[in-house]
């Protein structure tokens, strides 16, 4: 599969948004204005970025505690995830989100979850809306290595296989649950190989390879919208950060960090972009620059966005 020159920029500019997004959010979270804690997307970029390009913008996402980067990538505004984080009434929610619950219908983002495995259920039942709607949209759940564990996401597999629903299960094995590496928790190598007890096809690819992640995604789609059937992809990455913002990271070494910054998804696209004449540095320059420009005008909307309305606590709250 080709993939044209000015998508492969486009996916450069939207992972690098995700980088200086999240870079600033840690800069913002040092200096008080985030409450609470995040988790961080870093290094992971090319995963999301990769499948949401492959989507339409009504096709259903749902995400995880480590969302952000699904949410950008899905085509979230910048400057409302940034007043999100921030608590402001500005924010996509409102500021009663947080970090960690970001929806957007607009762009079909169903909503990052705090449960670890609760959104594959609802990316399910997205997908059967679509079947009964006819409407030929597709449901990505994204979820990580620990998630695979849950039950939840047993019973996702099953029906979704059952039904031959159009969902497409994104894992992003970052070979850790918090400070547990996945070999540690599970009795299998790859989470890839609990699609064969589902009937379900799968298949592993690197996930710090977005024209990889793209491909796959964008053929895994079209047999979910032919009606063949959801899919398991399993994307190997790595965070480079802690698994949240005050994580001291005594689980792994520095080493094992500093290899996989090698790998980092962004250095090598940029690599693959100037190695094939995609774009000079001086151009990628200029899209850096523009990038930086758009966090910083995103900050100051955020900085300067009202506080919600006492008053305002209760509504759109449900339990
Ligand atoms: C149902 C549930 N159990 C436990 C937790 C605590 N918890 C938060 S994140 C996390 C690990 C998740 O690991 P993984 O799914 O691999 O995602 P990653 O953090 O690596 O992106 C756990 C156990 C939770 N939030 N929800």
């Amino acid at each position: 599969m080709e993939i044209n020159k000015d998508l492969i920029l486009q996916m450069y500019d939207r992972m690098m948004e995700i980088r200086k997004f999240e870079e600033r959010a840690m800069d913002l979270f040092t200096r008080d204005k985030i409450r609470g804690s995040m988790h961080l997307y870093i290094g992971e970029e090319a995963v999301a970025t990769g499948v949401c390009f492959a989507l339409n913008k009504d096709d259903y996402i749902v995400s995880t505690h480590r969302g952000h980067g699904h949410c950008l990538a899905k085509g979230a505004r910048i400057d409302l995830t940034m007043a999100e984080l921030l608590g402001k009434a500005t924010g996509y929610c409102k500021g009663k989100g947080g970090s960690m619950h970001i929806a957007d219908l607009e762009t079909g983002n169903l909503g990052a979850n705090g449960i670890v495995g609760g959104g594959l259920p609802i990316a399910v039942g997205a997908a059967l809306s679509a079947r009964l709607q006819k409407n030929n949209k597709v449901a990505v759940a994204f979820f990580g290595d620990g998630a695979s564990n849950q039950g939840t996401f047993h019973e996702s597999m099953n029906l979704a296989s059952a039904w031959k629903l159009p969902v497409l299960f994104v894992c992003e094995n970052n070979l850790y649950g918090i400070t547990v590496p996945f070999s540690e928790a599970s009795a299998i190598k790859d989470v890839a190989v609990r699609a064969r007890a589902y009937n379900m096809p799968s298949v592993i690819i690197d996930g710090n390879d977005v024209l990889e992640v793209y491909k796959t995604a964008k053929e895994a789609v079209e047999k979910l919208r032919k009606g063949e059937g959801p899919m398991l992809i399993e994307a190997k990455t790595y965070r480079h950060m802690g698994h949240y913002t005050g994580d001291p990271q005594i689980y792994r070494t520095k080493e094992e960090v500093e290899e996989w910054k090698k790998k980092d998804p962004i250095k090598r696209l940029r690599c693959y972009i100037l190695e094939n004449n995609i774009a000079t540095e001086e151009e990628l320059a200029v899209r850096e620059k523009r990038v930086d420009d758009v966090i910083d005008q995103a900050e100051q909307f955020a900085l300067n966005s009202p506080e919600p309305d006492a008053a305002d606590l209760l509504n759109d709250v449900f339990a």
